[in-house]
């Protein structure tokens, strides 16, 4: 009997966007609607089980309302089960857990907190899956949770996939140079028994069939460092091998990535041309509604265009997609009527300026305006 499996992690609700200023509500709320899409996923393409691989909640002191919502949406999936791994935001506390006890009481019969280091069989859930649980006991970890699957002994799970659910970076994958994400090494996924690990942490999709690992990727990018769509996994594991008894049942995984996000984080450059349609053309590198772009203009204008650009801007600023314009590299061309009206005639600076000028050498003019305003000459 196959399993398919829709997996996410990375969910972060409750995360507070500070930064964006009158985007951070439509931020914060992208990521609830996130997980409702890939509930809605995971019900269209009628999924046993589904598996958030950590991080779904931003932080263990996330508000009630946040947890409440969470368990909510969560209740709507309509598998078997809804397996929720601890990640490192989001980790067990050896203190107590206000957050997962509150989950718990909020979540339906059909959703497992995988709160231990061991493997959980699945069987009373009707799945023929045991999973090998790697909780996050804390923010930060030097070695990874994964120990317990290198030297399980999966023969007492003969009719069912094992899959691992792990959360931290992955060696060549995530950036971790400290090591102080849970890291985990592809070789040593390998080297562990399970048929197919999901693993949290890394914000975009990965199918590491070397490792036999799926990363599902978050949701919903949650900055300018996701320049992708956010995505869940969907993940078959069929059993085949019929016929030589259950010991020799051969699993196979097969990964795909669903797009479940809204927003896009897009950085962009442009030249501006001073004869064009100034606002059009940052309109241009806009994708489309739900991007998020950030701009850095550079160019050279004359004063009339210099003028109409930072109209242009300011209009472009007050429409909420373009959330920030670096144009710090845009200038003004210098002429002759300028340099009169700034400069004493037949001072050094007026000479030597409009001598540039005249030469249409406007690299110079601009480099020796700077100049002589810095030392305002
Ligand atoms: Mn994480």
């Amino acid at each position: 009997m196959p399993v398919r499996i829709i997996a996410t992690a990375d969910v972060h609700l409750g995360m507070k966007f500070s930064g964006y200023g009158e985007l951070a509500s439509d931020l914060a709320e992208a990521r609830f609607a996130a997980l409702e899409r890939v509930v809605t996923v995971g019900n269209e393409r009628s999924c046993d089980l589904l598996i958030i691989a950590g991080d779904l909640f931003d932080r263990v002191t996330v508000a009630s309302v946040v947890v409440e919502r969470a368990a909510a949406i969560l209740s709507s999936f309509e598998g078997a089960l809804v397996a929720v791994l601890p990640g490192n935001h989001d980790y067990l506390s050896p203190s107590g857990d206000r957050l997962w006890r509150s989950f718990a009481d909020a979540a339906g019969d059909r959703t497992l907190l995988l709160d231990r280091a061991a493997a959980v069989p699945l069987d009373r859930y009707d799945l023929p899956v045991t999973l090998l649980a790697a909780p996050c006991d804390s923010l930060h970890g030097a070695t990874h949770r994964v120990g317990h699957a290198l030297d399980t002994d999966r023969s007492q799970w003969p009719d069912s996939a094992v899959i691992g659910v792990a959360h931290g970076s992955i060696d060549g994958i995530t950036l971790d140079t400290d090591g102080v994400y849970f890291p985990m090494s592809v070789d040593l996924l390998r080297r562990t028994v399970a048929d197919c690990w999901i693993i949290g942490h890394t914000h975009r999709f990965h199918d590491l069939k070397d490792a036999r690992t799926v990363v599902p990727g978050t949701p919903e990018p949650d900055g300018f460092d996701v320049r992708v769509p956010g995505s869940a996994a969907l993940i078959d594991v069929e059993f085949d091998g019929e016929g030589s008894g259950p010991s020799s049942l051969h699993r196979e995984y097969r990964a795909q990535a669903v797009t479940t996000g809204v927003h896009r984080f897009v950085d962009a450059d442009v030249t501006l041309d001073p004869v064009g349609d100034l606002r059009a053309q940052i309109e241009a590198v806009v994708p489309g509604p739900g991007s998020i772009v950030r701009v850095r203009v550079s160019g050279r204008v004359d004063e009339q265009a210099y003028r109409a650009w930072n109209l242009a801007r300011d209009s472009l600023l007050a429409d909420t997609t373009v959330y920030r314009i670096d144009d710090d590299d845009v200038q003004q061309f210098l002429t002759i009527e300028q340099i009169d009206r700034d400069y004493v005639a037949g001072s050094f600076a007026h000479s030597i300026l409009k001598r540039l000028v005249e030469a249409d050498d406007h690299d110079a003019v601009t480099e020796a305006h700077r100049l002589m305003r810095e030392h305002a000459l």
